[in-house]
């Protein structure tokens, strides 16, 4: 079939700093929130931490050399802020500076684009140690002059932007994606709070790339799921239809519109959870225009109606941590207002994450519809327990379909109109997974880590490279 991909989309594949350097103490680096809660959450779970991961930070020109045998047009990234400024703010570090000058002239010199993702859940610890971290508004101007150096050091080589990593993941998993030191864990108002401090960053973070940037384009990443009412009574639909709002509508209308919903932010004032908003915010947050939304997307939700009769509380979403089927601690809970819960009509992965590519095409339809700017797809992906074979080889068909039918769903809403720019599936080699260590895997590389020496990391191409190496040769045609 001819392609309806432009002639110059983006094929990529993404990771993020935490999750695939490794070398968390090395090379000037300090801890940032992750190598904190990993070592923390992680280490009583019997997981992996950030320390090692994939090792990327010392196989990165073999990293690339992969990436450009598959063909990548784009590499999603994120920077690591205590990499580049160890205590958060002051000092810059010079090896830290120079590791991604070096990848980034490496990746230019295959010829692949690099999408540089500023914050990707990893604060600095030393901020959280100063103040609370995103808890504080002195982290606002901090990330301003983070941001600041990072765009004026890589802008003469990067056009693309992205300022903060899936901000709704943050709210509704922020014991698992954003530390929180334990005496606040039962302020949930602070949730919306921290994301109120992210959105006056990525207004900032936007500025700063158009004045610093000639041609430069910036845009959030949000982690993004289509809700579907689980029936068609009445009272599911307006379920389904709050849900949105809170879970996704609050997140794009103050990067578009520069407001919040207005049904979510009722929801929040009545129950004490809506942001302190300061004199000149709404202002600063209307000034921050995104050229492009980067959207990652792996599930589709599903939500039933709620009634607020005192025999549910507030409670936000539940992990599956295991990989067994079914073992999900809950569904997140606003009586009143919806309660999420199993779609009967989608298998799931082993971690209980809907597989529904008709999502993808939803929610590229819906989302230009509402905003009318170019989307980039910036994860999506398949995790998995892989199996390597004794003669060395991973057969991950699974994983192959589940991209097949995504891009297949992508292409539809190409066709009908909606400009895609990009497709970076999660994940370039394998990584650290937020949810199940490094055994849950979604790359295209496998990472063979040895108990003996996990530093040893050999680089393995799964089924599932030769396979996304076509696609990219024939721009998605089949
Ligand atoms: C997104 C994150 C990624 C990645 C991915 C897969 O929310 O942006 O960092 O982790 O989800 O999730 P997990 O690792 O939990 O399987």
């Amino acid at each position: 079939a001819d392609s309806v991909f432009p002639k110059d989309f983006l094929w990529g594949a993404s990771t993020s700093a935490y999750q695939v350097e490794g070398a968390a103490l090395e090379g000037g680096k300090k801890a940032s929130q992750q190598d904190v809660i990993n070592a923390k959450n992680f280490e009583e779970r019997g997981f992996a931490t950030a320390e090692v991961t994939s090792d990327h930070y010392h196989h990165m020109h073999e990293d690339v050399e992969l990436m450009a045998e598959m063909g990548l047009k784009a590499y999603r990234f994120s920077i690591a802020w205590s990499r580049v400024i160890p205590d958060g703010t002051g000092e810059p570090n010079p090896e830290g500076v120079k590791f991604y000058h070096d990848l980034i002239d490496d990746l230019i010199a295959h010829g692949i684009e690099p999408i540089v993702t500023l914050y990707h859940y990893d604060l600095p610890w030393a901020l959280v140690e100063r103040y609370d971290g995103w808890i504080s508004r002195q982290v606002v101007d901090d990330f301003a002059a983070y941001a600041r150096f990072v765009i004026s050091e890589y802008g003469d080589k990067v056009k693309y932007w992205t300022t903060i990593n899936e901000q709704s993941i943050i709210v509704q998993y922020w014991t698992q994606k954003c530390f929180i030191a334990d005496k606040y864990l039962s302020q949930n108002q602070l949730r919306y709070q921290i994301n109120h401090h992210m959105n006056l960053a990525h207004a900032i973070a936007c500025n700063l790339v158009h004045e610093l940037v000639p041609g430069g384009m910036v845009g959030s990443v949000i982690g993004y799921s289509p809700v579907y009412p689980l029936t068609s009574k009445p009272e599911d639909v307006m379920a389904a239809q709050n849900a949105h709002d809170l879970r996704n509508a609050y997140y794009l209308d103050i990067y578009f519109k520069g407001h919040y919903t207005k049904s979510a932010q009722l929801y929040l004032e009545r129950h004490g959870l809506a942001p302190k908003i300061e004199p000149g915010d709404m202002e600063l947050i209307a000034s921050g225009s995104s050229d492009f939304l980067g959207i990652n997307y792996y599930a589709s939700e599903c939500a039933k109606w709620c009634p607020d009769d005192g025999s549910k509380e507030i409670r936000w979403s539940g992990v599956n941590w295991s990989g067994k089927k079914g073992d999900i601690s809950g569904f997140e809970t606003h009586p009143g207002f919806y309660e999420m819960c199993k779609n009967p009509n989608l298998d799931t992965t082993d971690w209980d994450w809907a597989i529904d590519p008709i999502g993808m095409e939803y929610l590229l339809r819906d989302i230009y519809t509402r905003y009318g700017k170019p989307l980039m797809i910036l994860e999506n992906g398949l995790g998995a327990f892989d199996e390597l074979t004794s003669d060395g080889h991973v057969h991950d068909q699974y994983r192959i379909d589940y991209l097949r039918d995504h891009i297949a769903a992508v292409s539809r809403a190409i066709d009908y109109g909606v400009p895609v720019i990009a497709y970076s599936p999660w994940s370039c080699v394998d990584l650290l997974s937020t949810s199940n260590g490094v055994k849950k895997r979604y790359g295209f590389i496998y990472v063979d880590r040895t108990d003996d020496d996990p530093r040893e990391c050999a680089r393995i191409r799964k089924d599932s490279f030769w396979w996304y190496k076509d696609v990219i040769a024939s721009n998605g045609a089949d």
